[in-house]
């Protein structure tokens, strides 16, 4: 596997970065996960809009332009030989001392990986997700705003962990006021009346790529959409409810703590996202 580090293209044994690197210290670094279908680099100015958006906001200055980081994503791939998998794009404050200080950080660094991705198992995009609600709240957009997409993962983790005990693979989580704000690693969406809803960022929710994706779906299918503070109560009774991301895609959500939602099963308007999904991801973006 070739592994383009600091603008070269390296071996994935040679892909090493230091110990006094920031983002390896403090998590001090901004990413992006990147999905790649039958050669076409799904909404990368999107992902790469959000990378910038996510530096600036830690002030961290971006080694490449947009159109250098652009080339560099779609050369990982093709020096791979890969037309579908999942490219992860970092960039860390680089080489510093052993104190805070970013600006004894005089290089970021870079490195983008292009790599396959395993999916939640193909039964629960028929069946749907068993969910959980977990204790760990995310974090105040105020100490950090959920829309930098940063390598600070911790909060997401300690979610993770918690699903797992509770022997789920994706968890709600709450914000610190407990509207649910998002899942560890997905956005949630709840269907009701026949409406869309999703919590917005100020409530602690990521600005995902397919989110996004799912606001021009609903257009396109003719289903309202909107923004709103959600409770648990909301879910409870809600008609239908999935996730999104990335790495999951769309997944339908048919528990939340042992209850079922709506009728148990993955409802109808799940479906017709899904199905929409299914179709843009091959046509927008970037071709290799
Ligand atoms: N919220 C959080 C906290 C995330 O980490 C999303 C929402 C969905 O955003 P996108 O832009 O992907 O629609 C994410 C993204 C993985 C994996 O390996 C996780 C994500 C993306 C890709 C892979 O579990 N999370």
């Amino acid at each position: 596997m070739k592994i383009y580090l600091d603008g070269k293209f390296v071996d994935s044994a040679d892909a090493k970065v230091s110990v006094f690197d920031h983002g390896l210290l403090y998590g001090d670094g901004v990413f992006e996960g990147i999905r790649l279908y039958s050669g076409n680099v799904f909404r990368l100015e999107e992902h790469l809009e959000r990378l910038e958006y996510s530096a600036r906001a830690i002030m961290l200055k971006l080694p490449l332009t947009r159109a250098e980081l652009r080339e560099a994503t779609c050369e990982t791939c093709r020096q791979n030989g890969l037309a579908d998998g999942y490219i992860r794009l970092v960039v860390t404050r680089g080489v510093g001392d052993l104190g805070l200080a970013p600006w004894l950080c005089p290089k970021p660094s870079i490195f983008i990986i292009a790599s396959t991705i395993t999916l939640y198992p193909r039964e629960h995009y028929e069946n749907g997700l068993s969910i959980v609600t977990v204790p760990t709240r995310r974090i105040n957009p105020a100490a950090l705003p959920s829309t930098v997409k940063s390598l600070n993962y911790l909060n997401n983790i300690l979610g993770k962990i918690e699903a797992r005990q509770f022997g789920a693979l994706e968890a709600i989580m709450l914000n610190d006021q407990g509207y649910v704000a998002e899942c560890t690693a997905d956005n949630i969406f709840i269907v009701h009346k026949g409406e869309l809803i999703t919590p917005a960022a100020s409530q602690g929710a990521l600005k995902g790529v397919t989110r996004s994706t799912i606001f021009d779906i609903a257009r396109e299918l003719g289903v309202p959409i909107r923004e709103a503070d959600l409770t648990r109560y909301d879910v409870w009774v809600a008609d239908e409810c999935f996730l999104t991301g990335s790495g999951a895609e769309v997944v339908p959500a048919v528990k939340l703590d042992g209850r079922e939602i709506g009728d148990g099963r993955p409802g109808p308007i799940t479906k017709r996202v899904l199905e929409a999904f299914r179709k843009r991801v091959l046509v927008e973006g970037t071709r290799l």
